[in-house]
C-alpha cells in the first residue's frame, strides 16, 4: 500500500511525491511500477494527467489551460459541486475545482482493499467565504487510486456536518476530458435508447435513436440513468475507455465543437477535435443528505487497447464483459 501519508522510505517516494507543478501549484504524483503514473493537483483536487504503462497520455489538458486560481483548469477531471453548471445560484459547476484542498490525515476505513494500489487521501472543508455563498457545512473526502492495471478510480465520499440539524442537496459531476486521436471518428457506446436533456435546445428531453453516438458538431447533453458502464472507442489509436461508475446515474456527454471553442478563451480552437468528456454525474435527482448522512459516487477509468483483429473492439463485448 502507497499512500500519499508516509513518504519515508526510498521505494514509497517512488510511488507517491508530493512535488511542485505548473506556476509552482502542488501536485501528487502517483506510480504505479508498471509503469502507469497518475498527477493530481490539490488546487482543485484536480486530476490532470493519466498514463498508460507507456507514458502515453490518456487524459486531455488544453496547451491554453491556466493553472492560476481562482481559474478552474482546463482539461483533466475537474469535479464538479456542490453544483452542476448552472444549475443553481452558483458559479458554473460549484466551487470545488477552484478551491486548494489538503491530504486528508485520518480518512476513514476504505471498503475496498488497497495492498497494490498507489492512492491518496484529499479532503475539501468549507471556509467561512463558501459558507457565504452556500451555507452548508461538509467534508468532502476524495481517494484517488492507481490501479496495478494502470485503472485510475475516484471515489468521493460527502458527508453533511451541519450542526443545525439541516439536510442539504447538491448536484455532482466528474467532468472528465478524455484524449482522443479524432473526435469525428470516435464512437460512445452504452447509452443507446436512454432519454437525454440537451442543453443545445433548454434541457429539452429527447431519447437517443443512435446505436452508437458519433460527433459532426456541437453535443451537450445530459443522459439519464444510464448503465454504470459506458466505452469511448477510438479506432485510429486502437483504443477504448472505459467507464465504470456507481452512485452516478446519469452521464454528461460534451464537445464544444469548432464555434464554441473558439469563444472559449482557454481552449485553443482546434483543440476539440482532440478531447471528448464523458462525464458521470448525478444531475437530474440532486442528492439530499440529512446531517451526519455520507454519499458515495466512484467512477474507474481504465484504457484497454482494442483493435478489429482481436475482436475486443466489440462494444457489446466490452460492455457486457466484466
Ligand atoms: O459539462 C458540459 C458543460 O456544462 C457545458 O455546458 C460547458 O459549459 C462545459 O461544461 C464547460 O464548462 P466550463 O464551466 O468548464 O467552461
Amino acid at each position: 500500500m502507497s499512500s500519499a501519508g508516509a513518504t519515508a522510505a526510498s521505494n514509497e517516494k517512488a510511488a507517491v511525491e508530493i512535488c511542485k507543478g505548473i506556476n509552482g501549484l502542488e501536485k501528487v504524483v502517483l506510480r504505479d511500477v508498471r509503469g502507469s503514473s497518475a498527477e493530481v493537483y490539490f488546487y482543485g483536487a484536480h486530476v490532470t494527467s493519466w498514463k498508460n504503462e507507456h507514458g502515453e497520455e490518456l487524459l486531455f489538458v488544453s496547451s491554453k489551460a491556466l493553472f492560476k486560481p481562482p481559474k478552474p483548469i482546463r482539461g483533466g477531471i475537474p469535479i464538479c459541486f456542490p453544483q452542476f453548471s448552472n444549475n443553481g445560484p452558483l458559479e458554473a459547476h460549484g466551487f470545488a475545482r477552484n478551491r486548494f484542498w489538503s491530504i486528508d490525515p485520518s480518512p476513514p476505513p476504505f471498503p475496498t482493499t488497497t495492498s497494490n494500489k498507489t492512492f491518496v487521501d484529499l479532503i475539501l472543508k468549507p471556509t467561512e467565504e463558501d459558507m457565504k455563498i452556500w451555507p452548508n457545512s461538509f467534508e468532502f473526502r476524495l481517494r484517488v487510486t492507481l490501479g496495478p492495471a494502470g485503472d485510475l478510480m475516484l471515489t468521493s465520499r460527502i458527508r453533511n456536518t451541519n450542526s443545525d440539524g439541516k439536510p442539504f442537496s447538491f448536484t455532482f459531476a466528474y467532468h472528465t476530458y478524455f484524449s482522443v486521436s479524432d473526435i469525428s471518428e470516435v464512437r460512445v457506446e452504452g447509452l443507446e435508447t436512454l432519454d437525454y436533456l440537451d442543453n443545445l435546445q433548454n434541457k429539452q428531453r429527447f431519447t437517443e435513436q443512435g446505436d452508437a453516438i458519433t460527433f459532426e458538431s456541437e453535443v451537450d447533453r445530459i443522459y439519464l440513468s444510464t448503465p454504470t458502464k459506458i466505452a469511448i472507442l477510438d479506432h485510429e489509436k486502437k483504443r477504448t475507455f472505459v467507464i465504470r461508475k456507481d452512485g452516478l446515474p446519469d452521464a454528461v456527454v460534451w464537445n464544444p465543437w469548432d464555434k464554441k471553442a473558439k469563444a472559449i478563451a482557454d481552449l485553443g480552437d482546434e483543440e476539440y477535435k482532440y478531447m471528448l468528456c464523458i462525464e458521470a454525474a448525478a444531475v437530474e435527482k440532486p442528492i439530499t443528505l440529512k446531517p451526519g448522512e455520507e454519499w458515495k459516487g466512484r467512477q474507474e477509468l481504465s484504457a484497454v487497447p482494442s483493435s478489429y483483429c482481436s475482436g475486443q473492439l466489440d462494444p457489446r463485448r466490452v460492455l457486457l464483459g466484466s
